[in-house]
């Protein structure tokens, strides 16, 4: 049974040889939801027995696995991480994490051998960067609120680490200094960002404004393009109808009004009449009953 100096020796004689190229300081990119393997190649693991292997995130152990003599596998790790039962056989130890997490961003994985009285020694150091990518941004224009100031609105969501929010103007310039405003907020419990930017400026109608949610990490850009006039018609169509139709409607109701007035002048002329004719009547029939004669007059 090797002890532990002579796994020892034999984890520096590999590193010399080149075999632990694990060892190496390159990050794995994991994608937040997917499955990732972290890499570790060890074929001197062959000559072993009983022997231990521990993967740890920092100082965490989240997995060990021992191999006994009779080719039994002791496996125990947390987040259901997993190695290659036959790692033992084809040196292929790496760690398979069936999904990493935004906390899981720049941390360092590292294999451990274990030997008899505990001394482990490190022989994979592999370190992890996250990224999640953003949603296809939502873009919106709003022409002239106040003066001829546009105002634009782009909106993404679900993205880690935090993005690059880059706008063009006609697909060459840069907003002008203080023209935009970017909020990136933690969406809760999952630490991923959403990203609202908000760009004011002066320009005409048919420019065409992009929006641009860069993510350096994924090597990822995802961009929406207002472009102008023909994108927004939709609006200005919309309060066009508006304004014919409240003008119609008050056109019809000025109508109803002058008719109603009308119809009501002339029930007033009928029914004056007829209290004429009635009280002429009263007064020749019976004079005892006063009636106001100077509302007659009036009319
Ligand atoms: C391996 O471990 C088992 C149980 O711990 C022990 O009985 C056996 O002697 C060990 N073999 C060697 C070669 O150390
Ligand atoms: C190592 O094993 C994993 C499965 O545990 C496999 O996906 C991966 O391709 C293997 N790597 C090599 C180089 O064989
Ligand atoms: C995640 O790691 C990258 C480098 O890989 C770093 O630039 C970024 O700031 C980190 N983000 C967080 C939230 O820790
Ligand atoms: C990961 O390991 C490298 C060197 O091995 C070290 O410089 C770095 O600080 C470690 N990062 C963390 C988060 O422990
Ligand atoms: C090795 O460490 C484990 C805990 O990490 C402990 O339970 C065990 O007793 C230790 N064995 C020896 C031989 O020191
Ligand atoms: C800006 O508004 C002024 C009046 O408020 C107007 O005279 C001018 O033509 C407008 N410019 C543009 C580019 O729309
Ligand atoms: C904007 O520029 C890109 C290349 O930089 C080109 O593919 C695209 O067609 C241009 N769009 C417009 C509207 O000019
Ligand atoms: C993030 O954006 C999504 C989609 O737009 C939205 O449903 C969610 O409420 C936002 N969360 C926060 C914290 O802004
Ligand atoms: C908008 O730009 C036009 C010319 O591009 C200029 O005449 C006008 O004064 C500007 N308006 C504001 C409010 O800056
Ligand atoms: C990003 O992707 C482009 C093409 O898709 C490639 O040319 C470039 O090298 C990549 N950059 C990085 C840093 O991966
Ligand atoms: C964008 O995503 C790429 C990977 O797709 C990543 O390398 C980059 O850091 C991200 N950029 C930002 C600003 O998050």
């Amino acid at each position: 049974m090797p002890g532990p100096g002579g796994l020892w020796s034999a984890g520096l004689l590999l590193c010399v040889l080149g075999v632990c190229a694990c060892l190496g300081e390159e990050c794995v990119l994991g994608i937040v939801g997917r499955p990732i393997f972290l890499p570790c190649f060890y074929p001197q693991l062959l000559t072993s027995v009983n022997v231990s292997i521990e993967w740890r995130r920092d100082e965490e152990v989240v997995l060990r696995a021992t191999w006994r003599e009779d080719g039994d596998v002791e496996e125990w790790s947390v987040n259901r991480a997993s190695v290659s039962a036959q790692a033992l056989q084809t040196g292929n130890i790496s760690l398979e994490l069936p999904s990493v997490y935004p906390e899981h961003n720049k941390t360092n994985f590292s294999l451990f051998i274990i030997s008899e009285g505990n001394h482990s020694v490190a022989l994979c150091s592999v370190c992890l960067r996250i990224a999640a990518s953003f949603s296809f941004p939502q873009l919106q224009r709003e022409e002239a609120v106040q003066g001829n100031q546009t105002s634009f609105l782009c909106h993404s969501s679900g993205g880690f680490p935090e993005p690059e929010v880059r706008w063009l103007i006609d697909n060459t310039s840069e907003p002008p200094e203080g023209a935009v405003k970017t909020v990136v907020t933690p969406v809760p419990d999952t630490q991923l960002y959403n990203i609202t930017s908000h760009l004011m400026v002066n320009i005409s109608k048919d420019t065409s404004v992009s929006c641009s949610i860069e993510n350096l990490t994924m090597n990822e850009t995802v961009t929406a393009t207002s472009i102008g006039a023909d994108d927004s018609p939709v609006v200005s169509r919309a309060s066009e109808a508006m304004w014919i139709f409240s003008t119609a409607l008050s056109v019809v109701v000025g109508v109803m009004v002058v008719i109603g007035v009308g119809y009501q002048i002339h029930l007033d002329r009928i029914s004056k009449r007829k209290k004429k004719e009635y009280q002429y009547e009263q007064q020749h029939s019976n004079r005892s009953k006063s009636l106001p004669l100077q509302l007659l007059n009036t009319s």
